[in-house]
């Protein structure tokens, strides 16, 4: 049952390391734990390296569920899930089995030196803008655009569509 403690949140996934499919399920687990109610999840997309290029492709995705946690409890949260998939930070933006990032927390807007949410980077990047329109494309951004017209407007080239796995 949910209540009004339960915030709605959106989450990232991200993995371009080994058995990538693998460790974005393990995420959609271990985010189910944390969850009041179902996981949502978007589609998955295969997705050419922003910023750092020289590594492997991505496997992204968008998850959507409520949760009664702080955010920095779901921050922590979210790390100890890339933990345990083993994530080891070798260089900023470098490689990785599973990166989990917070997107959204309800409406609000933290600004704290470790977690930032809205994600500051978000809005620029397809392969978090696809996802995520799939599953709020009418929530607005603060430009008064739709997600949906915000991901329009991005450049799909280095998103494949690979389907849906849950
Ligand atoms: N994550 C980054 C940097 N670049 N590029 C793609 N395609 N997908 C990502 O998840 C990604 C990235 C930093 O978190
Ligand atoms: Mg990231
Ligand atoms: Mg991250």
């Amino acid at each position: 049952m949910q209540s009004s403690r339960d915030v709605e949140v959106f989450v990232a996934l991200g993995s371009n390391q080994g058995g990538r499919i693998h460790y974005l399920n393990q995420a959609v687990e271990s985010l189910g734990k944390l969850a009041v109610g179902p996981v949502e999840t978007s589609a998955v997309y295969e997705t050419d390296p922003v910023g750092y290029r020289d590594q492997p492709q991505f496997l992204n995705m968008v998850t959507r569920f409520f949760t009664q946690l702080s955010p920095l409890e779901l921050l922590a949260e979210c790390l100890r899930v890339e933990a345990q998939a083993g994530r080891r930070r070798e260089f900023p933006n470098g490689p990785r089995t599973l990166d989990v990032d917070l997107l959204l927390y309800g409406n609000g807007a933290i600004c704290y030196k470790v977690l930032q949410v809205p994600h500051p980077r978000m809005w620029q990047r397809a392969f978090v803008m696809i996802p995520l329109a799939e599953l709020c494309p009418g929530r607005r951004g603060l430009g008064g655009q739709t997600f949906q017209q915000i991901a329009d407007r991005l450049s799909k080239d280095g998103v494949r569509y690979v389907g849906r796995f849950w």
